[in-house]
C-alpha cells in the first residue's frame, strides 16, 4: 500500500465532509442532542496558535465521541471580531478595522479548516457583522426598557494607552487587560451600564450546582462577593452621622474609632480646623493610589486625625473619627468601625496612632499570636456579655435596629457591567439623546445602527469617540418627538456581543429575530462549553444575559443556567515554559506544523497527549514527530491487513490460533473500555496512551496471530482501533476506514461497544507438554471449558510436530496449569 501521506488525505476529507455537509445539523427531535463547542476567537493578526488548538482538538474530540455514540451534535465557529487591535492597527496603518479583520477572518477560518474540525460552518458567526450586531443592539434596548441599562457618571477605571474607561473586569492586578505595562486612574465620566446586580444572589445561588471546576466556580463566588451584614449609625451630631458597612455588628462594643476612605463625602465637612491642613495634604496622596495598593494588607498602614468624635451606639462613649487609605469608597458605605481587638488591620493601625483597644471576646489576648476575626465569648459587651458573638450578632443589631441605629445589610463586591467604551470598532450604543424626552431607544425597525465608515481613527482623547465627529451619523431626529437629537458615541465593548453568540448559533441566521426560540431550546443548555479564559467576565456575563432572555421568554426556564460541564483548559507556553507571544516571536504556527509534514492528525493527536487538559504545559517540538510516528504503526497495521487480504486466506488456514484470537478480542475489548471511560472523565492523554498500548499490543500479538490467517479477526479488531481513535484523528481514520470497504463516514459510524465478561476474564498460561517435555504455552482465557482447551493444545504447530502424527495414550490434565500428552 502507499505510505501514509497527510498532505494527500487530510484536505481530500475535509472536502468531502463540506460537500456532504457532514457536520451540519438541525433540530432532529428524534435524536438526543449534544450542544458542545467551544469559546469562540478573537482572530487576531497573529493567526491561531498551538494553544488554541488545544482548546478545539479536546473540543472536537467530545463532539466526535458523542457524535459516534448517535447524538446530534452541534458545534459552531464564530469570531468575536470587534475590539481594540483593529482599532489600533487601523491607527498605525490606515488599514480599516473591517477591512483587517475580514482578512484575519479569512486567515482563521483557512487554519481552523485545515484542523479538519467538525464544525456546522453553516452557523459561523462575526460579531461585526451588522447582521449581527443589530441584534446584539436590539439586546441592548430591551435592557434599557426594562430598567437593565442605565446611564450614570462615576468614577471609571480608564487606560491612558487604550483612551476609554475599562469594566472592573478587565482591570488585573491595577494594569489594563490590554497593556500589562499600563496602570489604570480613576476617571469621572458619563458612562453606561448594564444592570448585573440586579442578578448577583440569583447568579451566586446557582453556583453551587454548576457542572464547573471548583477553583472556577470559586472565583465567581469571590467575584460577586456576598457579605451578610449590618449598616451601623454612628453620630456626630444633630444633623450629621457616619454610616459604616460591617459583617461582625457582634463586636460594636468593640470599636474604638471610626475610619473614612480619604474620598468620603464627609471628610471636608466634619475635620476640625486645626486638622484640617493635614487631612487635606493626605486625601490628595492618598486620592493617588489605586485600590490594589490600598487593599494590600501587609503594607505600613498610614492615616490622619479628623478632630472629630462620633457616638458609639452601643456603648453611647464618643470616639475618634480618622481618615485612612485602607478603607475604600467603593465597598459598602466608604467608612468603618474599627474593631482593633478584632481585626488585625484596625490593630496595626491602632498599634501606630496610639488608639485605645477594648477586648470583646474572651481570652483573645492571652493568646499567642493573638487571633483575628474569631467567634467566642463576649466581654465588654454591656447585656450581651456572656453570649456566644455569633449568636449574639442578630440581636445586637435588633437591638440597635430599635433605637433606629442599624439595619440588616448584604452587600455585594460585584459592580454594574460598564460596557460603554469610548472608541470606534465596536456595536454602536442604539441611542438616541433627545434634550426633551431624554436618551431614548432605536426603534427595532431602524436596528441595526450601522457603525459609519471614518478616515481618521485615532480616538479624541476627550471622552469621545471619532463617531461624535461624523455629524452625518450622529444628527437624527428623536424617535419619540421628532424633534433634532443626538446619536449615542459610545460602542459597546465585545463583551457584549460575545453574551449571546451561543444563543445565535442555534439559529444563526434568522433574519427576523435574534433566534427562534424552539430551535434554541432544542439546543439549550450547552452541554459542554470549552475555554481557558474569560471566568468572571465573559462567563459571568452570560449567565447574566442568559437569565434576562428566559425572563423575555426567549430561553426555557429549565436552560436558566445556559452552560452545562465547563471543560476548561490549561494554556500552552513555549517550550521555553514563557508565554507565547508575537513581539517574543515564539509563537508555533499550527500550519508550520501541519504543513512540515505530519499533518492535523499527528498535531491534533498531540495536543491531547501533551498531559492532562487543565493543566499548563509546555510546548515540546519532538512531540509531533511522536504522535505522527504512531499514525504511521497505525496506518503500517492496516496495510499490512490489506496486503494480506490481497493475498487471500493462507492455505494453513488450519493454523488460526482462537486462544490468541481471544486474546486479541480481548486487548481490543480492554482498549474500549479504557478509552470510552477516559472520555467520559475528559482524560485525554490517558486515552491516547491506551491507543498507543493497543497498536504495540496489535504488533505484538500479530507474530502470534497471523494476519492471513486470521483476516476475519484482525478486520473487526482494527476498525475498533480506528473507531476509538477517530475523535483524536480524524482524516487518518476515515481513510483507513473507507479502505476496508466502507462507504459512509467513520464519524456517524458508531462508537465501539465492550463486553465485560470479556474485559473481566483472566487469561491463564498453559503450558503444553508432550511426553513430559515443555512443546508450547497457551494463553487461554481462565473459563476455557477443558474439551477446548485440550483441542486448542493439541492443534498448536509445535506439538503437532511432536506428536507426529500419533494420537495421544493418555491426557494427564491440570486446570488451569498443564496440559501433558502422553504418546507411550
Ligand atoms: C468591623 C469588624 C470587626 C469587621 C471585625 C471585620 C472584623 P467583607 O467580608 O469583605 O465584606 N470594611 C467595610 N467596608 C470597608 C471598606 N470600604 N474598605 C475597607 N474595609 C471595609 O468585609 C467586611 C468588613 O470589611 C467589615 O466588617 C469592615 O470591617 C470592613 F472583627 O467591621 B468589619
Ligand atoms: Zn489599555
Ligand atoms: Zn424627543
Amino acid at each position: 500500500m502507499d505510505k501514509y501521506e497527510p498532505k494527500t488525505i487530510e484536505p481530500k476529507w475535509q472536502k468531502v465532509w463540506q460537500d456532504t455537509k457532514l457536520y451540519e445539523v438541525s433540530e432532529d427531535k428524534s435524536k438526543e442532542k449534544i450542544y458542545a463547542t467551544p469559546m469562540l476567537p478573537y482572530p487576531s493578526g497573529t493567526g491561531l496558535h498551538v494553544g488554541h488548538v488545544r482548546n478545539y482538538s479536546i473540543a472536537d474530540a467530545i463532539a466526535r465521541y458523542h457524535r459516534q455514540r448517535g447524538y446530534n451534535v452541534l458545534s459552531a465557529m464564530g469570531w468575536d471580531a470587534f475590539g481594540l487591535p483593529a482599532e489600533n492597527y487601523a491607527i498605525k496603518t490606515g488599514t480599516p478595522p473591517a477591512k483587517s479583520t475580514a482578512e484575519n477572518i479569512k486567515n482563521f477560518r483557512r487554519q481552523l479548516k485545515r484542523l479538519g474540525i467538525s464544525y456546522d460552518w453553516s452557523r459561523e458567526i462575526d460579531t461585526s457583522d451588522p447582521q449581527y450586531y443589530k441584534w446584539t443592539q436590539w439586546i441592548f434596548t430591551q435592557l434599557f426598557k426594562h430598567g437593565l441599562a442605565y446611564q450614570a457618571s462615576s468614577l471609571q477605571w480608564w487606560c491612558p494607552k487604550c483612551k476609554t474607561v475599562l469594566a472592573n473586569e478587565q482591570v488585573i492586578n491595577g494594569k489594563c487587560w490590554r497593556h500589562d505595562d499600563t496602570d489604570v486612574i480613576k476617571k469621572r465620566t458619563k458612562q453606561w451600564f448594564f444592570k448585573i446586580t440586579k442578578y448577583a444572589d440569583e447568579l451566586l445561588e446557582a453556583i453551587d450546582q454548576l457542572d464547573w471546576p471548583t477553583s472556577i466556580k470559586a472565583m465567581q463566588t469571590n467575584w460577586i462577593g456576598k457579605s451578610v451584614g449590618a449598616e451601623l449609625v454612628f453620630k456626630l451630631d444633630d444633623s450629621k452621622s457616619i454610616k459604616v458597612f460591617t459583617t461582625r455588628p457582634d463586636t460594636v462594643y468593640g470599636a474604638t474609632f471610626l475610619v473614612l476612605a480619604p474620598e468620603h463625602p464627609l471628610v471636608k465637612k466634619i475635620t476640625t480646623k486645626e486638622h484640617s491642613e493635614e487631612v487635606e495634604r493626605y486625601v490628595e496622596q492618598a486620592t493617588k493610589k489605586g485600590d490594589i495598593e490600598r487593599m494590600d494588607d501587609n503594607r505600613v498602614k498610614s492615616g490622619v486625625n479628623t478632630g472629630a468624635k462620633a457616638i458609639n451606639p452601643a456603648t453611647g462613649g464618643p470616639i475618634p473619627v480618622w481618615v485612612a487609605d485602607y478603607v475604600l469608597m467603593g465597598y459598602g458605605t466608604g467608612a468603618i468601625m474599627a474593631v482593633p481587638a478584632n481585626d488585625q488591620r484596625d490593630w496595626d493601625f491602632a498599634d501606630k496612632y496610639d488608639l485605645p483597644v477594648v477586648e470583646i471576646i474572651q481570652g483573645q489576648s492571652r493568646q499567642n499570636p493573638r487571633s483575628f476575626g474569631i467567634e467566642g465569648q463576649l466581654i465588654n459587651s454591656g447585656e450581651f456579655s456572656g453570649g456566644n458573638s455569633s449568636e449574639a450578632r442578630e440581636a445586637i443589631v435588633r437591638y440597635l435596629k430599635d433605637k433606629g441605629l442599624a439595619k440588616e445589610k448584604t452587600q455585594y463586591k460585584i459592580r454594574d457591567w460598564l460596557i460603554s467604551r469610548q472608541r470606534y470598532w465596536g456595536a454602536p450604543i442604539p441611542i438616541i439623546h433627545c434634550p426633551d424626552c431624554g436618551p431614548q431607544p432605536v426603534e427595532d425597525k431602524d436596528l441595526p445602527v450601522v457603525l459609519p465608515e471614518v478616515e481618521n481613527f485615532e480616538p479624541t482623547g476627550t471622552g469621545k469617540s471619532v463617531l461624535a465627529s461624523v455629524e452625518s451619523w450622529v444628527n437624527v431626529k428623536c424617535p419619540k418627538c421628532k424633534a433634532d437629537a443626538k446619536r449615542e458615541t459610545d460602542t459597546m465593548d465585545g463583551y457584549a456581543c460575545s453574551s449571546w453568540y451561543l444563543h445565535r448559533y442555534t439559529d444563526a441566521n434568522n433574519q427576523t429575530m435574534a433566534w427562534d426560540p424552539e430551535k434554541l431550546n432544542y439546543w439549550f443548555p450547552l452541554d459542554f462549553y470549552f475555554g481557558g479564559d474569560h471566568v468572571v467576565s465573559h462567563l459571568l456575563y452570560t449567565r447574566f444575559w442568559n437569565r434576562f432572555f428566559v425572563s423575555l421568554g426567549l430561553v426555557k426556564e429549565t436552560a436558566k443556567e445556559p452552560i452545562g460541564k465547563l471543560v476548561f483548559n490549561g494554556y500552552i507556553n513555549s517550550a521555553d515554559g514563557s508565554k507565547m507571544s508575537k513581539s517574543k516571536g515564539n509563537v508555533v504556527d499550527p500550519l508550520e506544523v501541519i504543513d512540515s509534514g505530519y499533518g492535523a492528525d499527528a498535531l491534533r493527536l498531540f495536543e491531547l497527549f501533551i498531559g492532562p487538559y487543565d493543566q499548563d504545559v509546555d510546548w515540546n517540538p519532538s512531540g509531533v514527530p511522536g504522535t505522527y510516528r504512531f499514525l504511521q504503526r497505525v496506518w503500517s497495521l492496516a496495510a499490512e491487513y490489506l496486503e494480506a487480504l490481497k493475498d487471500g486466506p493462507a492455505d494453513d488456514a488450519g493454523a488460526s490460533r482462537p486462544e490468541q484470537s481471544v486474546k486479541l478480542q480481548q486487548t481490543t475489548h480492554r482498549a474500549i473500555k479504557k478509552v470510552t471511560e477516559d472520555l467520559e472523565r475528559l482524560s485525554f492523554n490517558t486515552a491516547v496512551a491506551a491507543l498507543m498500548e493497543l497498536v504495540n499490543s496489535f504488533n505484538k500479538l500479530k507474530a502470534e496471530l497471523p494476519l492471513r490467517s486470521n483476516l476475519q479477526a484482525w478486520h473487526e479488531n482494527l476498525e475498533s482501533l480506528f473507531q476509538l481513535l477517530a475523535p483524536f484523528a480524524p482524516h487518518i481514520t476515515e481513510e483507513l476506514w473507507h479502505r476496508f470497504g466502507h462507504d459512509d463516514s467513520i464519524h456517524i459510524s458508531a462508537w465501539p461497544a465492550w463486553d465485560d465478561e470479556i474485559v473481566a476474564s483472566e487469561l491463564v498460561t498453559i503450558v503444553v507438554q508432550v511426553n513430559g517435555k515443555v512443546r508450547a504455552n497457551l494463553q487461554l482465557s481462565s473459563d476455557t471449558p477443558m474439551e477446548e482447551a485440550v483441542e486448542a493444545a493439541r492443534n498448536h504447530k509445535n506439538v503437532q510436530v511432536w506428536l507426529k502424527g500419533k494420537s495421544p495414550a493418555k491426557v494427564i490434565k491440570v486446570p488451569g496449569r498443564l496440559i501433558n500428552f502422553v504418546t507411550r
